[in-house]
């Protein structure tokens, strides 16, 4: 087997970093990437990372010509076109921009939970904002309900760029919210998730416990 020729920024716990991680299960290429395993946050940075996305942010990925791709987006469409398969992203018409469109709605939960995440695990108690945190959960609950009312079938219908999007969202929900109660909230929502999450990209990308 060819050594990989490329290299991912990669934390288990980042649901950013499992997009991309799903996306090479479900296109055969896993074997083309290493892993280089970091731990970060906006208070305590990698350097190593820094040095390849000045933005300080995993996902990044590192080509074999050392130039670095970043960020999951960009990262998720160069490696949708490295493969022989059907493309997870179509490549032009009015699905390509309804399907990112969706993947857009998928990682604008991701940014809000991050936040959030950020928000109650690393800010000192004195200094949270709630006000603020209402307002992030407030977007994850407005996407998640236009997921259930209006985009259900279309997700049904093709385990691509914009499934792979809300799959690792409602993921991370379940490991950072476990409180959250989605399920209940979003019946539709919760019977498609309990199906993709069988799926072995998603069984073998899955958070830690
Ligand atoms: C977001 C990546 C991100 O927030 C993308 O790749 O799509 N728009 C970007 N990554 C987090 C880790 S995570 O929670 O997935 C990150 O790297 N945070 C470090 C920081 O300094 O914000």
């Amino acid at each position: 087997m060819p050594s990989p020729s490329m290299t991912l920024f990669h934390s288990p716990s980042s649901p950013f970093v499992r997009k991309v991680m799903v996306l090479l299960h479900e296109t055969g290429q896993l074997d083309r990437v290493a892993l280089e395993q970091v731990q970060l946050s906006p208070t305590s940075p990698s350097e190593a990372v820094n040095a390849q996305n000045p933005a300080g942010k995993i996902p990044a990925l590192r080509l074999a010509d050392g130039s670095v791709l970043h960020d999951s987006r960009v990262i998720l469409d160069y490696l949708d076109q490295q493969h022989v398969g059907d493309p997870l992203i179509p490549l032009q018409g009015p699905a390509r921009w309804r399907r990112l469109s969706l993947a857009s709605l998928a990682d604008a939960i991701l940014d809000a939970a991050v936040l959030i995440r950020y928000e109650s695990f690393l800010r000192p108690p004195d200094k949270r904002w709630e006000l603020w945190q209402e307002g992030q959960q407030a977007k994850i609950e407005r996407a998640l309900q236009q997921f259930e009312n209006e985009a259900i079938a279309e997700l049904a219908c093709h385990f691509d760029i914009a499934a792979i999007g809300v799959a690792c969202a409602l993921g991370y929900l379940d490991f950072r919210q476990p409180e959250s109660n989605w399920r209940q909230r979003y019946p539709q929502l919760a019977d498609w998730y309990a199906e993709v999450s069988q799926r072995p990209s998603m069984q073998a990308t899955q958070p830690p416990a």
